[in-house]
């Protein structure tokens, strides 16, 4: 027996030195970096790739980055299953320029050393992403303006509720820009490659998360609003929201980690960590994923109960804030790839993309069950989406798409007697308006008549500086297309301006958009009048770099879109 074991481990030994035999062999093939360049290089990677292509370089909306295609074979061997293996030169001019399937060009970005060493960084075996516990978590986390010496009241004068936070994209801050003067009151600095913004339940509190998974809380009463607390909730995150529920006004945050794949709640008005949940387990076809990433988070206002979805597994978690202690969590399978949505009109169903299935997933709040599952066209991508009343068909939501050349409405529920003769539309998509693909938002606001979309993913230029708008009382007549860049005044440049992102002022009366340029261009503000869609004003300064999201603080806080 003892000698069956002996060989038995002796086999394994012997696999084991030929595997390594083998994985020597492959490695020779890749190239080699030392370990300075390797450190380097991954945290570059883990920064500025990771987010699209996976910690684990497995694919998400980027593609998948494992050696046994980045990396040409030593026999000339250059294609994989009818794909074409990609080699240092070919990598570098995918990271220097981009593709036209969505990969952004980082020549702007990185030096022309760090593109080739990422080159070669990608042809090497992946290397295991570092875990964040608890601990971690605390040991980040900052209070630096105790609540006890916060103001007890509004410090300064400005109309808070038609505050904007502006995510500048590539200098890790936000802008805090005064939606009545257009005057940028605050510049505040926030984690690397800031995301979004949201807004506690009393409107007082902005929580900003970044990239790098640094979570700032920013207090609007300070006679300059400013940083009050910070914590690291991860290495790449991208959602954050507070506890909306009554009675839990600003008490609680949640923010989600891509990874580690995870989400942390925290005391609202301090960021001091309280939980942390891990969101590994199996996708809705029943295979077990180790990186299933946090996607949109959203606070419900009938319930004291976040949306949580899980990216990979196509879970919806329905997480009950009332008791941290002893959590209860609903799941709800619904469709691989989910990641932002917003509520329907009446706030009880929760929309969301499962962009790489080409679904929306739609679930019941109050019921805590799956409503629907709608085919739609190619990646959808609402960002939360837009609702209003069609003419024929009563109370839709609207998303665009990244894949496809329209704007898809579906029929929501309503209990309102008037909206009945619409009930067996209901979860149908009842409308595809024309537009044009590389769509990334499209926004309405209650009292608008408009319907706004952007391309700014579209290859065209013309087209990725433009933006749509529709006339939602009749959408048979042709959309106006506004070229944003045009409109701006700036000087035209070589590069592209991608026209990003409308959000509405707080009345309904104004829509904003982003003009993103590149680090070095002037980028901008346009803020259209909404009636008219003629340019109401630009907003632009040097400090105004890389503007993507705006938050408009009532429409965020209430949800309103
Ligand atoms: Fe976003 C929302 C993830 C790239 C601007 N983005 C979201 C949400 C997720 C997400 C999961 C929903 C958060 C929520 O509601 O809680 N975004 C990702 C990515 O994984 C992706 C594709 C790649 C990446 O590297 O991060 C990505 N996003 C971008 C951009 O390049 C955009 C256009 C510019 C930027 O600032 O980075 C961008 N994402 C936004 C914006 C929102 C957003 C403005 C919020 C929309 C809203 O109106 O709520």
């Amino acid at each position: 027996m003892k000698k069956t074991v002996v060989g038995m481990l002796a086999m394994t030994a012997m696999a084991a030195a030929m595997g390594s035999a083998f994985a020597q062999e492959a490695a020779k093939a890749a190239p080699t970096l030392t370990a300075e360049e390797k450190e380097q290089a991954k945290k570059i990677y883990f920064e500025r790739c990771a987010g699209c292509h996976g910690v684990l370089r497995k694919g998400a909306t980027g593609k998948n980055l494992e050696p046994h295609w980045t990396k040409k074979d030593k026999d000339g061997n250059v294609t994989e299953g009818g794909t074409t293996k990609l080699g240092q030169q070919r990598l570098e001019k995918i990271i220097g320029y981009g593709t036209d399937g969505g990969m952004v060009n980082f020549d702007d970005i990185l030096t022309k050393e760090e593109i080739a060493l990422m080159a070669k960084y990608i042809q090497n075996t992946p290397d295991t992403p570092p875990e964040y516990s608890f601990k971690d978590t605390m040991d980040s986390w900052k209070v630096i303006v105790p609540v006890k010496d916060r103001p007890t009241k509004q410090m300064n004068n400005f109309n808070l509720k038609n505050m904007f936070s502006v995510t500048l994209r590539d200098t890790g801050e936000v802008a805090l820009i005064d939606g009545d003067t257009k005057e940028i009151r605050s510049i505040v600095k926030t984690g690397y490659a800031v995301h979004i913004s949201r807004m506690s339940k009393s409107g007082r509190y902005v929580y900003v998360i970044g990239r790098d998974g640094r979570l700032s809380l920013i207090d609007l009463w300070m006679e300059k609003p400013a940083v009050v607390a910070e914590v690291k909730i991860g290495f790449d995150a991208r959602s954050v929201d507070t506890s909306k529920f009554k009675g839990f006004d600003d008490k609680y945050a949640i923010a989600g980690s891509y990874w580690p794949p995870q989400y942390v709640i925290m005391e609202g008005d301090t960021l001091k960590p309280l939980k942390v949940v891990s969101t590994r387990g199996m996708t809705v076809d029943g295979e077990y994923h180790p990186e299933p990433r946090v996607a949109s988070i959203v606070a419900s206002e009938i319930k004291p109960e976040w949306v949580v979805n899980i990216k990979e597994t196509g879970q919806i978690l329905l997480v009950d804030y009332s008791d941290i202690n002893n959590l209860k969590t609903t799941t709800i399978g619904s469709a691989k790839f989910l990641h932002d949505g917003g509520w329907d009109a009446s706030k009880r169903y929760f929309l969301v993309a499962a962009n790489a299935s080409n679904k929306i997933a739609a679930v019941d709040t109050k019921t805590g069950k799956l409503a629907a599952l709608v085919d739609v066209a190619k990646i959808p991508h609402p960002g939360r989406g837009a609702n209003f009343v069609h003419p024929q068909y009563g109370p839709v939501w609207a998303t665009g798409h990244l894949g496809a050349d329209v704007v898809t409405l579906i029929s929501t529920p309503s209990d309102d007697k008037k909206f009945a003769k619409y009930k067996d539309k209901n979860w149908k998509v009842v409308q595809e308006i024309k537009h044009v693909p590389g769509n990334l938002f499209v926004k309405t606001h209650p009292k608008s008549k408009n319907l706004w979309a952007d391309s700014p993913q579209n290859p065209d230029k013309d087209l990725a500086e433009s933006v749509a708008v529709w006339d939602m009382a009749d959408l048979s007549k042709p959309k106006a297309v506004l070229n944003v860049a045009k409109d701006s005044g700036l000087p035209p440049t070589k590069a592209v301006k991608r026209a990003v992102h409308p959000e509405y002022s707080a009345d309904g009366k104004e829509v904003w958009i982003s003009l993103w340029g590149g680090k070095t261009d002037q980028s901008a503000i346009v803020v259209y009048d909404d009636a008219t869609l003629k340019v109401k004003k630009v907003i632009t300064d040097p400090k105004m770099i890389t503007p993507t999201g705006k938050f408009n603080v009532y429409n965020t806080q209430h949800d309103i879109y």
